[in-house]
């Protein structure tokens, strides 16, 4: 299917590594189990599912914010299931770039970072987003089979800046560099929006796009005993670490799985700076917060060793700057 695109050819993150019917989940840490289990009591191969939470301090950050419906993050994406019993209300506008008929999300990548970043709090025995009070946008600028390219990337980016976005996740991955996704993502950020990126899936140095663009968060993975996969790109480009690697979230159709990729790593920071939005003070006076919320995230990592950029995110601290 590749070969039918022209131009610049580019794969949505098929972050697809492991799937939770054949993965081994390894151990959660015991100083993480209990908590973990206050907020998720599903478990996968006897694991706490969401097991992220607690590692970049989500649930102690959500004490002091658990974020607003005003706050809206953008996923520009494989679309999103709006009726997914977790995301119900989440979704408050969708919109088509891709070649796809249909915003739904069919290729059931969209969902599950939806999921991630917005899944409802209500119904603990699934799933909980990072920022489960906020509002998304259904941004489908990949197709059916998971491709996309930049000119539907660029679109996206530019209908999200003026749809009202505060963050814009881009669990997507160009190979090439391109100039229209490099001025829309100036554009995005001269509106007041933080864009975070996946650093990608394929153990090379090389720079992603846009990941690698200036003012955009470039995100490296992590597991869930802060060991850096394998397959995780480490070029010095990288901005944040954060967990990628046996994550659980949303699929269509009220499912659930568990899957790996620096797509989710970028997803929880994305849900990260959405409560980060909800107490930032725009101390510079420039009229926004996405430089403030930039810098509480990228300057309040835990130090891992191996993890890109400054290491990997802790929530609670970087909420913490703002209080
Ligand atoms: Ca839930
Ligand atoms: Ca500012």
């Amino acid at each position: 299917m590749i070969s039918k695109r022209s131009g610049i050819k580019v794969l949505i993150l098929l972050a697809v590594i492991v799937f939770a019917s054949v993965c081994v989940v390894p151990a959660v840490p015991a100083e993480y189990e209990g908590r973990v289990a206050d907020f998720q009591q599903t478990a996968v191969n006897g694991t706490a599912a969401q097991w992220h939470l607690a590692k970049v301090m989500a649930d102690r950050a959500w004490k002091i914010t658990a974020g607003s419906p005003k706050i809206v993050v953008a996923v520009l994406d494989s679309g999103i299931d709006i009726k997914q019993e977790e995301l119900a209300g989440k979704v408050i506008a969708s919109v088509n770039f891709s070649t796809s008929r249909t915003t739904a999300d069919v290729y059931g990548h969209g969902t599950f970072i939806a999921g991630l970043i917005a899944a409802s709090v209500e119904n603990l025995e699934t799933v909980t987003g990072v920022a489960y009070n906020c509002s998304l946008l259904n941004v489908k600028v990949a197709d059916d089979a998971g491709f996309t390219g930049a000119e539907a990337v660029a679109k996206g980016i530019r209908w999200a800046a003026d749809n009202g976005a505060d963050i814009i996740n881009l669990s997507v991955v160009l190979t090439k560099p391109s100039t229209a996704v490099e001025e829309a993502v100036k554009y995005a950020w001269s509106k007041g929006c933080l864009l975070v990126a996946a650093a990608g899936n394929n153990a090379g140095l090389k720079p992603m796009y846009p990941a690698v663009y200036q003012n955009v968060i470039a995100v490296g993975a992590t597991d869930v005993n802060d060991r850096i996969p394998r397959w995780f790109n480490r070029g010095q480009w990288v901005t944040v670490s954060a967990p990628g690697a046996d994550i659980y979230s949303t699929l269509p159709g009220d499912e659930y799985a568990q899957k790996s990729g620096t797509s989710f790593a970028t997803a929880i920071v994305s849900g990260e700076a959405a409560l980060l939005f909800a107490v930032a003070v725009d101390e510079n006076g420039d009229g926004f917060v996405n430089d403030e919320v930039r810098d509480a995230i990228v300057n309040n990592t835990d130090a891992v060793p191996g993890a890109g950029g400054t290491g990997r995110i802790n929530v609670l601290k970087a909420v913490e700057t703002f209080e």
